[in-house]
């Protein structure tokens, strides 16, 4: 039988959706697994390279559990609010709704043409009213309880996006979006208070034993707990503050604390408060400010800084010390303001070197004394509310109401969803109101509470809000009454295994953990931590071992790799690439490969005088250690040595072999399932093999070694060793060596656990 994937591929997907393989069924009495991957953007580029290998991950962990005897739950969806659609709009002047539309419907093809196993009953949409629904919900919860707060502060602040951003949101000092340098703007803005939750993000860590050491690592530094306290010193003579508190983790070195160092910001506030500051702190600060925080910050800088001329009072040892104002220490950190100890600290004692300030050495109090003394106890954390407004067009709407007379005001539950209202320009005002404010119609309303007239909240919710929640949506998406069904979530969550990215480890990852904490506190969900075990991936670099860009043309499109090998060879090549935490690169040489071996087993002819294969049994058990720990890359490796080395297979033998390819080649084993093994049902509703231990067990052969045909020694080796393990063997026996030395091994014969046979 000759392999043309393109004959029968779409024939196999087809009769997946009719047979519902991937139907999940909250009523099952059976065990359960539930089996996530990010939901995809759906953009107008369509899938990549970067979408095909989580997804093919899930859908072979999701294949073998089925096929395992669990109900398995492998949901899709659409996180299609953003600002690329909104971008196209405005080039284009295509409704945001319309191109997301479109975009859906060409994501989705391509995942069927993958061979995507997923439940496609539960699709979920974040811009589908029906959905935001419930975001806007849990929106309202949070306001309800405390935790959604309206404040005017100093914001990241993306120019060419025109928009407010979470700290989460700037890498590196730039937009996580479109990598422009984020500038800082005091602007109204949406919190939300997700520093309430900051030790039960931490605490939860700890229940997390299947998550990657180095993702909770990132997510336990991004909140930064630290323990220390605060304390305060006296300044003199100085209208404008009388006092100035830091905050140290380092109380017990108080009698070292030689001067004081403010935060440029701290300065401004002065300044703005009527101090006429000297000339050349006025010109410091300016400058300061205008830099981006990593360049204040950066180890190697030289320190920069100026003398205020105010001075204070140590507590401790009642001296005067001077304050000065440097860029090292940050406005947004602890009270903005430090103590300076050069004797302890590195950067206190590099910059009173350079500016000949005083260093002594003190002897160290013990430190609880010294807070006792002189301070109070103080836990700082680096992670910062999250600013919860865009000022643009294509979000979920914020669902409260301004009215004069009784504030700020919930929209009620009823009367949700608030629907994004048509609009003729999606354009970003740039002023920090977003283009909803413009509609009239729409943002004149009634209040909820008096009846009198109200404006809504023209503000829309980040791009974050969708996804924080899915997850939970998927065991009951069609449910009207409430986010999901209680018994639907108590069966179905937490998620067993979630494949992601990288790159939303304090994104992503830490906002979905605190909206699950937070409606577990509510009673609304069953569990507290959302996924119990998180696998992220390496990233898909292009052949030159760059990453994947138009720019540099090395971008490989999977619509074209389907075209050419078919889904299963890209699946296969896919996963072959490298364990599927590593970076790993594409090379177009190396799916030849696969597509043979492809091609191999559907000219396979199995041979019904075929002894029993002890190696099947061993195939078994390495594919199933394989899948079980996600080292995806060496079960295909297995499947080819394999084939490379047993040439003779009975039936039975044969279709278990057909059996443990399944979840990768999916399409070409239900083909020979049904047309070469002449099976009616599926080949993914088959039970998984199990291997019988007594045939693996090694048990030991003697194996005679020829040299040209003469027996030149007889080794001891285990039953089943392939021909390159005997050859290894046979090589590293002594009297072999000697009579090898005249020449070249030239043809090898080799008899499974009798005989090997070197032609020189
Ligand atoms: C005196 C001292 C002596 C300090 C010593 C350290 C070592 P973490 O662990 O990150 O919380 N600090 C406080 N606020 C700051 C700000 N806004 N910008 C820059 N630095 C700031 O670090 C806390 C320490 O960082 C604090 O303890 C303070 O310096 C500094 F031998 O106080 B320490
Ligand atoms: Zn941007």
């Amino acid at each position: 039988m000759k392999y043309d994937p393109s004959k029968i591929e779409k024939r196999w997907q087809k009769y997946w959706q009719e047979i519902g393989i991937g139907k999940a069924d909250n009523n099952s009495s059976k065990k359960k697994k539930y089996i996530l991957t990010e939901f995809p953007y759906p953009s107008g580029e369509g899938l990549h390279m970067g979408h095909l290998r989580p997804y093919t991950a899930g859908d072979v962990y999701s294949r073998f559990h089925r096929m395992n005897g669990f109900e398995v739950l492998y949901p899709i969806g659409w996180d299609a609010f953003g600002l690329p659609a909104e971008n196209f709009a405005l080039k284009k002047g295509v409704h945001p709704r319309i191109s997301t539309a479109n975009n859906i419907e060409n994501a989705k093809k391509q995942l069927l043409s993958w061979g995507m196993s997923f439940d496609w009953s539960r699709e979920i949409n974040t811009t589908d009213p029906e959905y935001y629904k419930w975001t806007q919900w849990i929106f309202l919860q949070l306001f309800k309880a405390g935790l959604a707060y309206e404040a005017t502060g100093l914001i990241n602040w993306c120019p060419s996006c025109k928009t407010g951003l979470a700290n989460e949101e700037v890498i590196d000092g730039k937009c996580e979006r479109c990598g422009t340098v984020v500038e800082k703007k005091e602007l109204r803005q949406w919190y939300l208070k997700i520093t309430a939750y900051a030790d039960k993000l931490l605490d939860g860590l700890k229940y997390l034993p299947e998550w990657p050491g180095p993702v909770k690592l990132q997510q336990e530094n991004w909140i930064g707990r630290s323990e220390g306290a605060l304390i305060k010193f006296s300044i003199l003579h100085f209208q404008f503050s009388e006092e100035l508190e830091v905050f140290t983790t380092r109380a017990d070195t108080l009698f070292g604390a030689t001067f004081l160092v403010i935060s440029p910001e701290l300065a401004k506030r002065w300044i703005d408060s009527g101090w006429q500051a000297p000339d050349d702190v006025g010109k410091y600060v300016k400058i300061s400010l205008a830099k981006e925080e990593r360049q204040r910050t950066a180890e190697d800088k030289d320190k920069t800084g100026v003398d205020t001329g105010v001075k204070a009072i140590n507590p401790a040892n009642k001296k005067e010390i001077p304050i000065w104002v440097a860029d090292y220490v940050l406005g947004g950190y602890g009270t903005g303001a430090i103590m300076a100890v050069p004797q302890h600290d590195e950067r206190d004692k590099e910059f009173a070197k350079k500016f000949g300030l005083l260093i002594v050495d003190e002897p160290l109090v013990p430190i609880n004394e010294a807070i006792e003394k002189f301070g109070t106890k103080k836990i700082q954390y680096k992670l910062r509310d999250w600013v919860f407004s865009r000022q643009r067009y294509w979000g979920e709407p914020i669902p409260l109401v301004h009215c004069d007379k009784c504030g700020i005001v919930p929209v009620s539950e009823d009367d949700l969803p608030v629907t994004l209202p048509e609009v003729e320009k999606y354009e970003p005002t740039g002023t920090g109101e977003s283009p909803l404010a413009a509609i009239e119609e729409w943002v004149n309303t009634k209040c909820p509470e008096c009846g009198g007239d109200g404006k809504r909240e023209t503000n829309t919710m980040p791009q974050w809000a969708g996804s924080s929640w899915y997850w939970l949506r998927y065991a009951d998406p069609k449910n009207k009454n409430e986010l999901a069904d209680k018994s639907a979530l108590k069966y179905w969550t937490p998620v067993d295994v979630y494949f992601g990215g990288m790159e939303h480890t304090t994104l992503h990852l830490l906002y979905s953990r605190f909206w699950n904490l937070f409606l577990y506190d509510q009673g609304y969900i069953t569990e507290k931590e959302p996924y119990l075990k998180r696998i992220p991936h390496g990233i898909v670099l292009g052949s030159d071992g760059e990453k994947m860009s138009k720019s540099r043309g090395n971008v490989v499109n999977p619509d074209e790799i389907l075209e050419k090998y078919g889904a299963d060879t890209m699946r296969m090549y896919e996963l072959f690439l490298g364990p599927h935490e590593s970076t790993v690169s594409w090379n177009s040489k190396g799916i030849v490969g696969v597509k043979r071996f492809l091609d191999r087993v559907f000219g396979f002819i199995f041979d019904e005088s075929a002894p029993e294969s002890k190696t099947v049994h061993k195939l078994i058990k390495k594919i199933t250690e394989d899948i079980s720990s996600i080292k995806f890359n060496t079960a295909v490796a297995a499947f080819m040595q394999f084939l490379n080395e047993n040439v003779r297979l009975n039936k039975k033998d044969w279709e278990k072999f057909i059996i443990l390819l399944a979840p990768f080649a999916p399409h070409a084993t239900e083909e020979i399932w049904h047309e070469v093994m002449k099976n009616k049902d599926s080949v993914h509703a088959q039970l998984w093999p199990v291997y019988d231990s007594g045939l693996i067990l090694d048990e030991k052969v003697k194996i005679v070694v020829q040299i040209n045909g003469k027996v030149r020694d007889m080794i001891e080796a285990d039953s089943g060793l392939t021909e390159s393990e005997a050859k290894e063997l046979a090589l590293g026996s002594e009297k072999v060596k000697k009579y090898l030395k005249s020449g070249n091994i030239g043809k090898i014969i080799y008899i499974q656990d009798r005989l090997i046979n070197f032609v020189v």
